[in-house]
C-alpha cells in the first residue's frame, strides 16, 4: 500500500469506528466509585433539631444546642447495619451554625454549652466512619443566614478558607454537597457566589472528592427530594449557560438529563426518612416503613441513580428507636429479594441474523464484566433456564465504564415457547430493576429497541422478591 493509499484506509478506519460509537463523556474513576455506593446517609443536625424549624434564621442561641448524649459511633453502626455505604453531615446549614469550631464563624459548637464549648461533632462523626469503614462527606451550605460578612465579596473568602478548612481537619471526604436553595429576602443580603473558584479550589485540596450541586461538576440534583429518578435517566447533562439555585436546568430535566448531554453528571436522589431534613418528634409516628424505602430504592438505584437517605438524630444526638427499626427493616428486605439470582449459571446467547454465539457474561455474577451486544438492532439475548423459575424482579445493568447507550428495550419472559409478559423500558444506565407480578419462566429474552451504539451488559438477574414488594 502507498503513503496516499495508506492515509485513505485509516481516515476510512477511523471514520468507521466514530460512525459507530459517538463520542461521549465517561465517568471518572471517582464517579465510578461513588455510583457503586448507589445507598448512603445524608444527616441533618444542628440548632434545628432543637427549635424544631426546617430553616432555622440564624439568630438563634448558640446554647440552643446541647444534645443530652450525642454518640456518633451509633449513627455509624446504624448506618453500617443498614447497608449504607458513606454519611454526608451538614456540616453548616443555612442557619450557619458550624458542627465543628471553625476558625472562620463565630457561630459554633466552640460557643455552644454542648461538652463545655470542647466538643467536635465533624471529629466525632470522621472517627466513627473510620471505625465502621464508612465513607464520609459534608454539606455546607453557601447560604448563611449568619454570619456577618454574608452578602459581600468577602464572604466568598470565607466560604473557600471554611472549605480548605474541613478537607485539611477532617478529609478526605468522598462527597462534597454544595445546596443550590437560598431565601434570600428582602433583607438586603444578596450574595454573589464565586462558584468558578469555589469549584477550582475544591478541585485542586480534594481531586478524589465528587461534587454535588443542581449541576454538578460530578453529581447532579435530581430535581425533587422524593428520592425518586427519571424511569428514563440518561447520566448526561448539559450544564452550558445554567446556574445552582435559580437558573438550574428545569427540574424534568434534571430527573432525566440529557439524552446527548455533554458531560457526564449522574443524578443523586436525596429524600428524608422523615417529612423534615431534621428530628421533630411530632414526626416520631411518620418514619417510613421498610417497604417505603425498599420502593425508593427501587426508584433510586433501581433506575440508575443513587439513594442519598436523610437520617435525623434527635435532640439526644442519638438516631431514633423509630428509624433504626426501620432502616433494618429495610435492609432485611434487600437481603431477603436479592439473595438469590436465579439467572446465575442459566446459559445466555445471542441470536443475531440466524446464528446463535454464546455469551459467558450476563449471567456469570459477577456485575463488572460485560459483554457488547453486536448488531443490537437485529439481535435479541436468550437467558435460558433447564428448569421452571419463579420470578417477579429482573435487575439489568449497562456498562457505564464505555458510556450510556440504550435508549428503548424490551424484556420478554416465556414459559417453554409461551409468552407470558412483555414489558418495555427505555434505559437501562448503572441498573434498571423491573418489578412484575409473579411468572413462571423458562427463558427472558432481552431485545434492544434503540441505542445510541452497540450498548455492552453487564448482567441479566432475575428474583423472587417478598410479593408484597411488587404491588408498591
Ligand atoms: C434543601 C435545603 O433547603 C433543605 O433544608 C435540605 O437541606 C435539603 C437537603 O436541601 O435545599
Amino acid at each position: 500500500m502507498n503513503k496516499v493509499n495508506l492515509t485513505i484506509f485509516v481516515l476510512a478506519i477511523t471514520t468507521a469506528v466514530c460512525a459507530q460509537a459517538p463520542k461521549q463523556a465517561l465517568p471518572t474513576k471517582q464517579q465510578l466509585a461513588w455510583h457503586d455506593m448507589e445507598y448512603y446517609w445524608f444527616i441533618h443536625f444542628g440548632p434545628n433539631t432543637f427549635t424544631d424549624k426546617e430553616w432555622g434564621h440564624g439568630d438563634e442561641q448558640a446554647d440552643i444546642f446541647n444534645p443530652s448524649a450525642l454518640d456518633c459511633r451509633q449513627w455509624a453502626r446504624i448506618a453500617k447495619a443498614s447497608g449504607a455505604k458513606g454519611i454526608i453531615i451538614t456540616a453548616k446549614h443555612h442557619d450557619g451554625f458550624s458542627l465543628w469550631p471553625s476558625k472562620f464563624s463565630k457561630h459554633t459548637v466552640r460557643e455552644s454549652a454542648w461538652r463545655n464549648g470542647k466538643g467536635d461533632v465533624l471529629k466525632d462523626l470522621s472517627r466513627a466512619c473510620k471505625e465502621y469503614g464508612l465513607k464520609f462527606g459534608v454539606y455546607l451550605s453557601p447560604w448563611d443566614r449568619n454570619h456577618p460578612q454574608y452578602g459581600t465579596p468577602a464572604y466568598n473568602d470565607v466560604y473557600i478558607n471554611t472549605m480548605k478548612e474541613l478537607v485539611t481537619k477532617y478529609g478526605p471526604f468522598f462527597e462534597f454537597w454544595w445546596d443550590g436553595a437560598n431565601g434570600e429576602g428582602p433583607n438586603g443580603k444578596k450574595q454573589v457566589y464565586d462558584f468558578k473558584r469555589f469549584e477550582r479550589t475544591i478541585r485542586a485540596i480534594a481531586p478524589n472528592t465528587v461534587v454535588f450541586s443542581d449541576i454538578g461538576p460530578d453529581v447532579r440534583w435530581v430535581g425533587n427530594e422524593k428520592g425518586i429518578a427519571g424511569e428514563t435517566n440518561w447520566n448526561y447533562l448539559d450544564t452550558a449557560g445554567f446556574l445552582r439555585g435559580v437558573g438550574a436546568p428545569p427540574n424534568d430535566t434534571l430527573s432525566q438529563g440529557n439524552i446527548n448531554g455533554k458531560n457526564w453528571i449522574p443524578a443523586e436522589c436525596d429524600v428524608s426518612i422523615r417529612p423534615g431534613w431534621f428530628y421533630h418528634a411530632e414526626e416520631d409516628d411518620k418514619v417510613k416503613t421498610p417497604q417505603q424505602l425498599f420502593d425508593l430504592y427501587l426508584k433510586s438505584v433501581g433506575r440508575g441513580s443513587a439513594l442519598l437517605l436523610n437520617v435525623p438524630p434527635d435532640r439526644r444526638g442519638l438516631i431514633n428507636e423509630k428509624d433504626s427499626a426501620s432502616l433494618m427493616g429495610f435492609k432485611a428486605l434487600r437481603d431477603e429479594s436479592f439473595a438469590n439470582n436465579v439467572a446465575f449459571g442459566g446459559t445466555a446467547e445471542l441470536h443475531t441474523n440466524g446464528s446463535i454465539f454464546k455469551l459467558t457474561k450476563f449471567t456469570d455474577g459477577d456485575s463488572k464484566s460485560s459483554e457488547k451486544i453486536t448488531d443490537h438492532k437485529n439481535a435479541s439475548v436468550w437467558i435460558k433456564f433447564d428448569s421452571t423459575k419463579k420470578i417477579n424482579c429482573i435487575v439489568l445493568q449497562e456498562d457505564i465504564t464505555k458510556g450510556q447507550f440504550v435508549k428503548s428495550a424490551q424484556v420478554i419472559l416465556l414459559n417453554g415457547l409461551q409468552e407470558t409478559k412483555k414489558i418495555s423500558l427505555t434505559t437501562i444506565g448503572r441498573k434498571r430493576i423491573l418489578v412484575f407480578p409473579e411468572q413462571d419462566v423458562t427463558s427472558i429474552r432481552l431485545l434492544i429497541k434503540d441505542a445510541k451504539a452497540a450498548p455492552s451488559i453487564n448482567e441479566v438477574a432475575a428474583y423472587n422478591i417478598p410479593e408484597m414488594l411488587t404491588a408498591l
